[in-house]
């Protein structure tokens, strides 16, 4: 099975062959599961073009997003294997508020868990509220949000100003990802760090895990 098949199944939303093609990959080929990864996100890319194209619509985005969940589900137990564990530091993850895309944020997760991190998945559209309750309940020093939408950036400002109001900011690291983003806007917004991708976001948690 090679890279570009499994591009071109993300990028032709088959769902049913998509399981077996990466099972193909990872097993009888041997395949780097983060180069399996890099082939699925690489057809994430091109349907969020002809989304933007207007050749896909909301349908299709859908069906992208079952997709490469079909294939996470392959791909964790994969990755898993393939790192050690270092860290046991907790992690509190979610997507912001408004926002509905978690499949970043699933993959920073897994990544984070095989890097032998805690990792507390509160899902996605999460309220501000809710993380710093968590934050209370369970001590995490680390706290990293995704956010995929313009719209809902300035939500990171929000997680930022609860932090501050329960006298938390000083004691958490507030880390963030998700395209509309850079490390100035990320700083801008109130957070202490941002990671172009998952793998960068487990770096950079490892280093604030020992700051
Ligand atoms: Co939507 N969507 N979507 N979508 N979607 C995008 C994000 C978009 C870029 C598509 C486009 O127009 N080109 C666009 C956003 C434009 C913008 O605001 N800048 C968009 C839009 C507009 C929308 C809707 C508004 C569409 C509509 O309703 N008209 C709507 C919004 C709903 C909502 O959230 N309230 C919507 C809905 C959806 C679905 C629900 C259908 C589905 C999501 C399913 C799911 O996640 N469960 C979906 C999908 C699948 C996409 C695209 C095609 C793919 C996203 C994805 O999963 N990529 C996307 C286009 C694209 O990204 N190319 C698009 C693969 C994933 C591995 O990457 O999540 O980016 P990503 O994570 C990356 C990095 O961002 C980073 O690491 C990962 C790579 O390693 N990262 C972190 C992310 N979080 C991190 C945290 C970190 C560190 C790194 O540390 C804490």
């Amino acid at each position: 099975m090679d890279f570009e098949r499994i591009t071109e199944l993300i990028i032709e939303l088959e769902i049913d062959d998509i399981s077996d093609a990466v099972k193909e990959a990872l097993e009888t080929d041997g395949k780097d599961p983060y180069d399996v990864l890099n082939a699925l996100t690489k057809g994430m890319d091109e349907v969020g073009r002809r989304y933007e194209s207007e050749e896909y619509y909301l349908t299709e985005l859908v069906l992208a997003g079952e997709t490469m969940k079909e294939a996470f589900k392959i791909i964790k137990p994969a990755m898993a294997a393939s790192d050690k564990s270092k860290e046991k530091a907790k992690v509190i993850i979610a997507t912001v508020r408004g926002d509905n895309h978690d499949i970043g944020k699933n993959l920073l997760g897994t990544l984070l868990l095989s890097s032998g991190f805690e990792v507390i998945d509160l899902g996605m559209d999460i309220e501000a509220d809710i993380i710093v309750e968590k934050v209370k309940e369970t001590g995490a020093k680390i706290v990293g949000l995704s956010s995929l939408l313009t719209m809902t950036v300035n939500q990171i400002t929000a997680v930022h100003k609860a932090l501050e109001a329960a006298g938390l900011r000083d004691k958490v690291k507030l880390i963030v990802g998700g395209a509309p983003l850079n490390m100035e806007l990320a700083k801008n917004l109130g957070a202490d760090d941002f990671a172009d991708d998952a793998v960068e976001g487990v770096r950079h948690i490892q280093e604030l895990a020992e700051s």
